[in-house]
Parts: structure tokens; sequence; C-alpha cells
């Protein structure tokens, strides 16, 4: 069996390469799927493009690519079908950091070891930037040359617009910023990290199950793994914050205490919380006992996360 890592690796080379496609500003070719746009060099097309691509481009461990094309081959869909839901929601990450960075929301000056885009390209730009990403997210997921039935497109449109709007990562960021976070209990805990962090992952793995127009019964295991992993995922952001380096991470560590921001290891203790991770990998993997070994890469994905240290 492969590893995990280089099977992210494979993810990252694949999705990186289509996304310098999509990105590129140069002359569009009939057919293909540059960009296109014919942007003056030099003119403020071009820079805002240069930004989408710095904040999507540069890094970035690919988790959410990852599980979109893991848990689409679980149904043997074309791999060219998730990658193209990959980049669509890759793009929507990478312009939730871009926000989240900014002088307004949590002002980090670093982001993937590099100066945070808005330190790197300015504030406006930053925030266009991020725009255009969320945007660019949308049109590619409705491109009629994707293969994807139409559908199923629409089906994903719906979907990502809610994982990531009002009703999810946004509300989440939203509780985040605000005072009430002071007086969070656990299941308050739980929700705004489901809507912040989780809403995304709950998307990348029922793109899958869309793609392959899965039945009721896995499309289910599919949601509760990716709350599990969801939650994994952000107890061990918390305990990393908490507990690893800056040099490491490639931002800045010890934000949350410093921020007041609600997490868990700050209200259960270290201790607690990583009992609770271990639990939850535990609950991941049952989730994932109805499919065959075609899982063992989420498998994989959830020993990964439950022990990563950046
Ligand atoms: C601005 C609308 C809006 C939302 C921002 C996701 C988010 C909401 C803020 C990010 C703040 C943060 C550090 C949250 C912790 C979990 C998280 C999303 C970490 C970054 O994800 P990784 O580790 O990042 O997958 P890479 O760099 O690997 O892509």
């Amino acid at each position: 069996m492969q590893s995990f890592e280089s099977q992210l690796q494979e993810v990252a080379a694949a999705l990186a390469g289509r996304l310098a496609l999509v990105l590129a500003d140069g002359i569009e070719k009939p057919g293909s799927e540059t960009r296109g746009g014919n942007f003056p060099a030099g003119g403020p097309e071009e820079n805002l493009l240069a930004a989408m691509r710095a904040a999507v481009l540069a890094g970035g461990k690919r988790l959410r690519p990852f599980l979109v094309i893991k848990s689409a081959a679980l149904f043997d869909v074309p791999e060219d079908q998730a990658l193209t839901c990959a980049m669509a929601l890759e793009m929507v990450h990478a312009y939730s950091l871009v926000h989240d960075d900014l002088p307004a929301m949590d002002d980090s000056d670093l982001r993937r070891g590099q100066p945070s885009l808005h330190r790197a390209f300015g504030e406006a730009t930053a925030i266009l930037a991020g725009d255009g990403l969320l945007t660019e997210a949308f049109a590619l997921l409705s491109r009629r040359d994707s293969g994807i039935a139409p559908e199923s497109a629409l089906e994903l449109i719906a979907a990502l617009a809610e994982a990531a709007g009002c009703r999810g990562m946004v509300a989440g960021q939203a509780i985040d910023l605000s005072a009430a976070r002071n007086s969070l209990d656990l299941p308050a805990i739980i929700r705004l990290q489901a809507l912040k962090t989780g809403a995304l992952f709950d998307f990348a793995c029922r793109a899958g199950a869309i793609l392959g127009r899965a039945g009721p019964a896995e499309r289910q295991a599919l949601a509760d793994f990716a709350a599990a992993f969801g939650l994994i995922f952000q107890i061990g952001d918390d305990l990393l914050d908490m507990e690893s380096t800056s040099a490491a991470l490639g931002k800045p560590v010890g934000q949350d205490i410093v921020r007041g921001k609600a997490t868990f290891p700050g209200l259960l203790g270290p201790e607690d919380a990583r009992r609770r991770l271990h639990g939850l990998v535990q609950e991941a993997l049952d989730h994932l006992a109805v499919f065959d070994n075609k899982a063992e890469p989420l498998r994989q994905a959830v020993r990964f996360i439950a022990s990563r240290k950046n």
C-alpha cells in the first residue's frame, strides 16, 4: 500500500498543475483551460491573478482535495471530475485563509511560513484576491466542459455554497470573532468548529458521494466520517497552537490564548482533549466500515491528522 504522504504529494502535484492552468494570465487558447483574459502586462488584473495564485499555489497540505479525490474514488468517479471539484474547494479554503489573516480579522503576518497575502500584496488586493478565488470556485463547478453531469454540478454548487457561506464557514467565523466566544460551553464550541472548519471537510467528503451518485447509506457514512474528521483536525489544530512552535507551523502560535479563542484544550485541558481526539479516530474509522479497501486512503488520512506536526 502506497504511503499516505506519497498519495498526498500526488494529489498536491495534480492539483497544482491544474490550478496553475486555470489561473494563468496568458492568452486564452481555444479549448484549453487557460483562464484567458489578455490581461495587460503589469496591469492591475495581472497583479490580482498573481495574488490569487500566491494564495492558492504557495503551499498547503491539500487535505481537503485529498478527501474529495479519495471519497470520489470509492465510487470510481473519473479523477478529472474529482480534481475540478477539489480545485474549487481549495480555492474557497485559500480565500478563507487570506481573509482570516486580514487586520480586521485575525491580523496575522505569517501564513505557511511566508508573509500573509495582505503583507505581500497590500490589503485591498488581498481582499479582492479572496473575492476572486471564491467566485472562481463556483465558475469552475459550473463549466459545461467539466465532464460533471449537470444535475451533479448543481448539487455540488448548492452544497459548496452552504458549506462556505452564512450557514457554514462564514457563520462559524462570525461566532469566532464575536464577544460570545468567551462564554461558549462544549456543545457550543463543537457547533462553532463544525461550522468554521468542519463544513469544508463535510463538503469534501460529500462531493465524492455526489459525483459518485452514492446511495443514502454511503452518503450518511461519509457525512459521519467527515464530522469526526473535522473534529479530529480541529482538536489537533488547537493542540498544535498550544504546544508547537512558529517554525514548525509556519504561522504564529499561542494565538488562541492571546485572543481568548474558544478551543477544545482551552476548555477541557490538553490531556482530556487528546483523549477525545483518540476516541474520535476510532469513531471515524468505524464509519468507514461500510466501504471495502478502497477506503484505505481515507483511513490513512485519519491516522495522519491525528498525529500531524503542522
Ligand atoms: C474569513 C470567511 C472566513 C473564514 C475563515 C477557516 C477559517 C475561517 C479561518 C482559519 C483560521 C484557522 C487557523 C482555523 C483553524 C483550522 C484551519 C482552517 C487551519 C488551516 O487549515 P490547513 O491546516 O491549512 O488545512 P493548509 O495551509 O495546510 O492549507
